[in-house]
């Protein structure tokens, strides 16, 4: 690993690497500065299986991190260097190394006395919702098509069906006709599901950057229980609103877990909801009537497009998602349809939380 870190531009002595377990996309390291006072780092390997134009990605990184950094500045802020990401390039420019045998690594300077939180709050997703908030409001004035898509169609749920359609059709593992309830229950709203791409294309929604992996974990807090940082850039993309938005909430305002065996856990924390809402709109000044509207269908429609991804990769035999039990996939499956119907039952009422909320703070 040492001709890995000596390919970046690192001015300081670091210790051995330390690996870091977190996420489970990337293999991550912390590099100690061996002098107090100094610089440590984060070192990673990108799995590009998952991010295969690595160029890309990095690039979006560089953007996305470059333009805060600017927004902050101009803001006047202080101790920037931990409230946004940097990454360190190599001694030749480059934003990743790859090595002889192809695998790709980067280098961030390590942001110092953060910790993350994996527990939400009413108190903590509000902080949280103006966290996530501040973060696309920062970006919104970046045009949506100045970052690639560092995976190709990752919140677009037609092409998310037509995956499944491929996997119904081909049923590799012969486990479709035990789940016909499952196909009907996602057939019965695909036209409604869909809707957010057709206001696209009919120029109603538009599109922003978004991080596109809004789970409370991707914060870094600081020791008073403040967020300073947002993390976990490689999914940060073009899409709506509604994709960041809805996936904390099929994350966090939920009563059950995202694979709860037992579906009656089930329902919408709506203190939780509210709160998050509440932080939220009162960052992202940047949202059209409509974005604002549609966040409770937001919500609905990031728990039907995880089901039809860990539906889709049951019938696949299990090759996207790690699983911990064979009917790991199918249980996730079901419970988030399970979300899906609570949000369903429940969606009038997020909607006039949305609106009451939206109405206190213009
Ligand atoms: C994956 O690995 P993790 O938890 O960050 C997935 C998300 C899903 C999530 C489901 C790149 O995220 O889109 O919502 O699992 N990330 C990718 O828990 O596919
Ligand atoms: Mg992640």
């Amino acid at each position: 690993m040492k001709d890995i870190i000596k390919q970046f531009a690192i001015p300081n002595e670091v210790g051995e690497p330390q690996p870091l377990k977190i996420g489970f996309i990337n293999d991550s390291f912390i590099l100690r500065a061996k002098r107090e006072g100094e610089r440590s780092y984060f070192l990673q390997r990108i799995n590009h299986h998952i991010f295969q134009n690595v160029e890309g990605l990095q690039q979006n990184i560089q953007k996305v991190t470059d333009h805060i950094r600017r927004k902050l500045i101009a803001a006047g802020e202080t101790d920037i260097e931990r409230k946004v990401l940097e990454l360190v390039p190599t001694k030749d420019g480059k934003l990743y190394y790859k090595t002889p045998s192809g695998d790709y690594w980067r280098v961030y300077v390590l942001i110092e006395h953060a910790r993350s939180q994996e527990q939400v709050t009413p108190e903590s997703a509000l902080l949280t919702g103006e966290a996530f908030g501040r973060f696309q409001c920062q970006l919104s004035d970046l045009p949506f098509d100045a970052l690639c898509e560092s995976i190709p169609n990752f919140h677009n749920i037609e092409f998310r069906l037509q995956q499944l359609d491929e996997a119904l059709a081909a049923d590799v593992m012969g486990r479709k006709a035990a789940c016909m309830d499952i196909v009907e229950a996602i057939d019965r709203r695909r036209e409604d599901m869909c809707l957010a791409e057709r206001l696209f294309r009919e120029g109603r929604l538009p599109k922003h950057i978004n991080h596109c992996d809004t789970k409370v974990n991707n914060i870094l807090f600081d020791e008073q229980g403040q967020p300073i940082c947002i993390v976990d850039l490689d999914t940060v993309m073009p899409g709506f609103v509604l994709s960041d938005f809805g996936d904390f909430m099929r994350t966090a305002a939920n009563t059950g877990a995202e694979d709860d065996p037992v579906l009656d856990n089930i329902h919408v924390n709506l203190e939780v909801f509210e709160a998050y809402t509440r932080g939220y709109l009162k960052q992202a000044t940047f949202l059209t009537d409509i974005e604002k509207e549609l966040l409770p269908y937001g919500c609905r429609l990031l728990s039907y497009m995880q089901a039809v991804r860990f539906f889709t990769d049951w019938l696949n035999g299990d090759t996207y998602y790690k699983i911990q039990y064979p009917e790991h996939n199918l249980v996730r499956t079901r419970a988030q349809m399970r979300l899906l119907e609570e949000q369903e039952k429940a969606a009038e009422q997020m909607l006039s939380i949305v609106r009451s909320v939206a109405a206190q703070q213009l």
